[in-house]
Formats: C-alpha cells, structure tokens, sequence
C-alpha cells in the first residue's frame, strides 16, 4: 500500500491515482491507449456531430460513451504537417520541411526526436503504428533500399510494431511496409520507385486512360501517373507485383493488423497509432459498404471507416479491454470532396454537409481546414459530455505524458501543453488559444480568429475549396460569426495585434 500511496500521492502514475478511489484491485494495470486518426473525415462526416445525412453508430457509441468536443483542432489542415505536430508535440511550421510528403520522402521525423511513442515504449509500453504514415522513411528522400530492410524507421521514433502504407492511398509505393520491410515482396521481382522520371515501358494514367478500369483521374488534378489496380496514383513505380496492395482491401488489411496487435498485446500495456485510409482518396470501399451510404465512395469510405472503429471496440470488448483502454479518436485535417478522382462525390453529396457549419475544408485557413472530429473514450473512467472546451492535437503529446505521470523528456514537444483533464472531460476551459497551419498561420482565442497575410491563392479551383488565404489581415467573431463570414480587422486592430503577438512570441 505504501507504494500506492507513494504513486497516488505524486501523480506518478494517473491510472493508479483514479484506480486507488474505485476500484484497488485494478490498480497495477496501466491504462492502453488507442489513437485512431482518421483521413480528411470532416467534422459534419460523422452523425454524432450532428448530421442527418449519414449513420455512423460505432463512432457514435464511443461519443456518447465519451467526450464529445465541439471545438477540437487539427495542428493543420493537411496530413504531414498535421501527424508531425501530433506525434511530436511541436508545431511543424517551426519547419520548412513538413509539407505533403511523397511517398518517397525520407523521415520527416527524425530519428534523433522524441515522439508520443517513444514516451509510451519508455514507460513500458509496447507500441504500434498501424495504417497510413505519410511522415517519410529512410534517410534520405529518394534514397530507399526499398527491397530490403528500410532504415531508419518506425521503430527508431518509438514504435515496436509497424504495418504501413509509405504516404497516401494515391501515392506510390502502392504497398504494405511491416517493421520496415515491404510485405510479400518476391526478390525476383524488385520494386523501383521515383517522383522524378518514370520508368521506360511502364504505362501511365495519362497515357493510358483505357487501363483506368477503377478510377480516372478529375481533370488536372494530375494523379496521373503509375498505374496500379486500374487506378492512376502520383509518382512513378515499377515491378513489387505481388506486394501491391488491394485498394478494396486496405481497410480490412491494415484493421485485422490493428485487431491482431491489442490480440498480441493483451496482457501488457500497449499503446496504437491507428491511421486509418479512409476516407482518404482513392475511395475504393470493400464490395460490402459499396452502395450503401447513397453518396457513393465518400460515404462509403465513411461507413467503412465506422465499421473499423467498430472492430476495435469489439476486439476490446471481447478480451476485457474496454474499461482500461482510452480510445481518442480524430481526423488529420478537415474535409474534402473531390480530391482528385472521378468518384462522384461531388454529384452524389446531396444535403450532406462534411464541413459542418464551418467554412472552407481540407487545405484551408477556415475553420472547417483543421476543426476535426474529436471523441475521447474512456468506459470506467469518464463521465459521457460534451465539451466546448478549445483543445488541439499538439497537446496529445503532453497529456498522455501526463496520463503517464511522466515528465516530458527534455527537448521534447515544445508546443505540448498539459490538457489531460480537459481531454478526460474533468475541466471544461481548454486552451486559451491555438495556433493553425493552412497556407497562412492563424491563431484563435475561441472567441476570435486572426488569418496571418498571405500570397496564397484565396481558392481552390480544383478541390472547390476557400483556402482564407488575403493579403489583407482577417480577423473573425467567431463567437457570433461561426462561419466567418465578416472580417472584422480593420474595426478591431487591438484584437489583431493582441492574436499577431501571440504569435510572435510563440516563434
Ligand atoms: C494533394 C493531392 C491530393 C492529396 C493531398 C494529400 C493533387 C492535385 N492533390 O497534393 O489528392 O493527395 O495532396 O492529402 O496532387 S493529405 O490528406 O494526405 O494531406
Ligand atoms: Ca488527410
């Protein structure tokens, strides 16, 4: 008892802390963490966040059994730099390399840096990263021993166990990459991968739009080149036959990876990285979601997305998990309809709203670029709410150091706060501001949102997206004015310099 009390009394261990008011007899078993990140799935994509248009009842379930938040953010408004920031706990504009990276980037989190799963592996943790990666591998970019044991990896930035896919569902390598090798890969039949030159004799989407038998491309979204499955994807790649991966089957592939870790890992404390591809493009659903959203491959993609959260909730279920696993579950970045294929999404969508009542998508500085579905679930230990409270993904890092009753190592996770009890529903204030990357930087107090100027271009004539990006300074009531529709700058120029010296001391 003594030592119980010791942990309790310093915080030393949190889930011992909680455990020693209820229940004693659980007190030695760490709490699992399971972060299930979704792609582009937009706050009005999932039916708790209030839309009629689509049922999504297991991500539901683990809302109404959790926290809900209304005002939850992605670091970005797209991938790379939107999973750097979560995993490391600092903001990715402090660097120029952080962009949409190809599938042959080399890591962009470096092996020297410390991420979440480097403090879960510490604590005794073992810890998987399942899904789509999209944060670089190897050295050096373009620089891969695809064919052998591709290093550094996964497992120099704190995962154990990896089942990956490089980048994106549209980027070559169109393969699966288990602890750092390609999976099914024939020696005989060596895999050659470039973004610069494509290789002689291999035929391209826009050579070739009669192979195309899946999907074509939307006009000049490029996506254009390899082809592979009947789908054109960006890049160049050559042979790995056996290895491709079933575009049909990702879901299924990289789920049964996830169930079969917590299966593997049911006796110990585990921590899972579960990035799922849906409802990334190309949208190419298993035969049995497809046709059943009504809205073709994007709502399906969104079934089958709920259809693997339901997976996990069973196999926790199943072995006795649920109560002591902490599931978070988010998006990487807002939503996006057309993203580069001829899927119908755009004719199919109806009264479907997936930005909400927020302006602009994936990409943009609006709010719908990075406020992102966020569930936190936790069956014994939180109570079920609704939390309004102004939370970020850059502040993972350091709550779950805090479930953990750990320090943040030093230099780690910079941008980190501390927001575990808000995150578990115990507090209801949440940050008092955030900074977001789109093609600008803005900072919101919850109640008001500077845009930083910028030379981007205001839209999106590809994706149909208002990026917010002006030359001018915005500034947006959001208390009033949710979908930001007046910039109220120039009325308010103490407000802009208030938000604009935020920033300024944060970089
Ligand atoms: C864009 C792609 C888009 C998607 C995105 C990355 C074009 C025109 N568009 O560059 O299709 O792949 O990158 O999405 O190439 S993310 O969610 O992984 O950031
Ligand atoms: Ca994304």
């Amino acid at each position: 008892m003594k030592t119980l009390q010791f942990a309790c009394l310093t915080g030393a261990f949190l889930p011992v802390l909680i455990g020693c008011k209820s229940k004693p007899s659980e007190v030695s078993v760490p709490v699992n963490v399971i972060i299930i990140l979704a792609d582009d799935i937009g706050y009005g994509d999932l039916s708790c966040n209030g839309e009629k248009t689509i049922h999504t009842p297991n991500v539901d379930r683990l809302a109404s059994q959790g926290v809900r938040f209304t005002d939850a953010h992605a670091v970005a408004a797209t991938s790379t730099p939107s999973r750097y920031s979560l995993l490391t706990g600092q903001y990715a504009w402090r660097r120029s390399d952080t962009g949409i990276a190809a599938g042959n980037a080399g890591m962009v989190i470096r092996p020297e840096q410390t991420t979440i799963a480097d403090v879960f592996r510490e604590a005794g943790y073992t810890t998987g990263a399942v899904g789509k990666w999209h944060l670089g591998l190897g050295d050096k970019t373009g620089e891969q021993n695809w064919n052998g044991f591709i290093t550094p990896g996964l497992t120099d930035i704190g995962f154990d166990y990896s089942y990956i896919m490089a980048a994106t569902g549209d980027r070559v390598p169109c393969v699966f990459v288990e602890n750092q090798r390609i999976v099914n890969l024939d020696p005989n039949d060596p895999i050659e991968v470039s973004y610069d030159d494509p290789f002689p004799g291999e035929p391209l989407g826009k050579d070739h739009p009669e192979m195309l038998y899946v999907l074509k491309p939307s006009l000049n979204h490029g996506h254009d080149q390899a082809i592979v499955n009947g789908i054109s994807r960006i890049g160049y790649m050559k042979g790995g036959k056996q290895a491709l991966w079933v575009d049909e089957n990702i879901a299924d592939s990289i789920t049964g990876k996830a169930v079969q870790f917590i299966e593997n890992h049911k006796d110990e404390p585990f921590f899972l990285y579960f990035a799922t591809n849906d409802i990334h493009v190309p949208r190419v659903p298993h035969p049995r979601f497809a046709g059943k959203s009504g809205m073709g491959p994007r709502g399906d993609a969104i079934l089958e997305f709920d259809w693997s959260v339901g997976q996990i909730i069973e196999t926790l279920e199943r072995l006795g998990l649920a109560d002591n696993t902490l599931i978070i579950l988010s998006s990487d970045n807002g939503p996006v309809v057309d993203d580069g294929y001829q899927d119908q999404a755009v004719e199919l969508l109806g009264n479907h709203r997936p930005w909400g009542d927020f302006r602009g998508g994936k990409y943009s500085n609006f709010e719908a670029g990075t406020r992102v579905p966020f569930i936190v679930n936790w069956p014994s230990k939180i109570e079920p709410a609704v939390s309004d409270a102004l939370v970020s993904q850059i502040d993972l890092f350091a709550s779950l150091c805090s479930l953990l009753g750990k320090d943040i190592p030093t230099n780690a996770a910079p941008d980190s706060k501390d927001q575990l009890n808000t995150l578990l529903g115990k507090e209801k204030k949440g940050r008092d501001y955030i900074i977001e990357q789109a093609g600008s930087i803005s900072i919101s107090n919850k109640e008001w949102k500077y845009i930083a100027p910028s030379n981007g271009a205001a839209y999106n004539k590809l994706t149909n997206t208002e990026l917010g990006n002006s030359k001018e300074p915005q500034l947006y009531h959001l208390k009033s004015d949710i979908g930001e529709r007046v910039n109220v700058a120039e009325n308010n120029p103490e407000k802009v310099a208030e938000l604009q010296a935020i920033f300024e001391l944060e970089k």
